[in-house]
């Protein structure tokens, strides 16, 4: 096992009150459309370790911490541990708006408060074809949006990072419009393997990795995972996310790891695992396909990139 559960603090939300979260989808789904909850199966709750191949060999701390995408910082792939020197990840606060009825802005130790650690190791496959294996530390966004309270409205989470030009050199250019966004449809922002990340290998993120607060989605391209995050907002209409305004024939809003499904410039077949010379086949969902496959049902894969 590796997650190693901890708690601190006391939970602001008495578990006895925590309704599983696809019965609370369908009955937010079933009071806001006014659906029968007949023949929809409410899948048992299944561990979030069970994802972890004992093949994958973590990749080393200095690999995740020196090879990055975070364009704020620069784009080259050092360019965020070199000068990401000057940004001041703490206090942080995030806010939480739009169709919810428990907004506000919260220091993050306070919006972290009372949900469990987890610790899970994820596979990470960038839409550029190279991948790591990372061991996270963070929360599970489900609980942080079952504080929240989503209204029958809500079904979309979108993310936005930090605009800070002062800290974050990148955005004194205009290589993408700024500030960053992301986001999810609320099933999958529910979904167990969704995390809210504060630290890899057991130490808080460094600056270069999203500090303090960033979105993992292992079963996606890695740029769905939007760092130091400030802002939380529920919507009824999909949010618009970054990647896909700027190349809208490249990304598409879902970008769930596809190996049949190519870039325009290049194949999504194969991926370099960060360490490795050799070219590895790249696995639908990243792998992940009993987590998350449900959640695609009927959709086509290659028109929903
Ligand atoms: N705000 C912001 N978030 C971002 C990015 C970025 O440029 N800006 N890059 C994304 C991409 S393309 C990837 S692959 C991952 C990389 O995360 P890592 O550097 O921690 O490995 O962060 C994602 N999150
Ligand atoms: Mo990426």
């Amino acid at each position: 096992m590796f997650i190693r559960k901890r708690r601190f603090g006391e939970g602001d939300i008495p578990s006895s009150e925590i309704t599983p979260y696809e019965l609370y989808l369908d009955r937010r789904r079933f009071l806001a459309h006014g659906a029968t909850l007949a023949g929809v199966a409410v899948l048992a709750p299944s561990v979030l370790g069970a994802t972890e191949t004992e093949e994958d060999e973590r990749t080393p701390y200095e690999d995740i911490t020196h090879y990055n995408n975070y364009y704020e910082f620069g784009t080259g792939k050092e360019d965020p541990a070199k000068y990401s020197g000057d940004f001041v990840p703490r206090p942080w606060t995030v806010t939480v708006e739009g169709e919810c009825s428990n907004p506000g802005t919260f220091a993050l130790d306070d919006f972290l408060k009372g949900h469990e650690i987890v610790e899970p190791v994820y596979r990470m496959r960038c839409v550029e074809a190279w991948s790591m294996v990372i061991p996270w530390r963070g929360v599970r966004l489900r609980d942080v949006i079952m504080r929240a309270q989503p209204t029958g409205k809500a079904e979309f989470v979108e993310m936005t990072t930090v605009l800070r030009p002062a800290q974050m050199p990148g955005q004194r250019r205009r290589i993408l419009p700024w500030p960053y966004v992301e986001g999810l449809r609320l099933d999958e922002a529910m979904n167990e393997l969704t995390i809210l990340a504060t630290g890899i290998y057991g130490k808080d993120l460094l600056n270069q990795n999203g500090a303090p607060l960033r979105l993992v989605t292992p079963w996606k391209y890695g740029f769905k995972g939007v760092k130091s995050i400030v802002k939380m907002r529920f919507t009824s209409d999909m949010p618009e996310n970054t990647w896909q305004v700027m190349a809208p024939n490249e990304y598409g809003f879902y970008a769930n790891v596809n190996p049949e499904v190519d870039h325009p410039r290049w194949s999504q077949a194969r991926e370099r695992r960060i360490g490795e010379f050799r070219r590895r086949p790249t696995l639908m969902f990243n792998g992940y396909g009993e987590q998350v496959a449900h959640m695609y049902r009927g959709m086509d894969l290659t028109k929903w990139y």
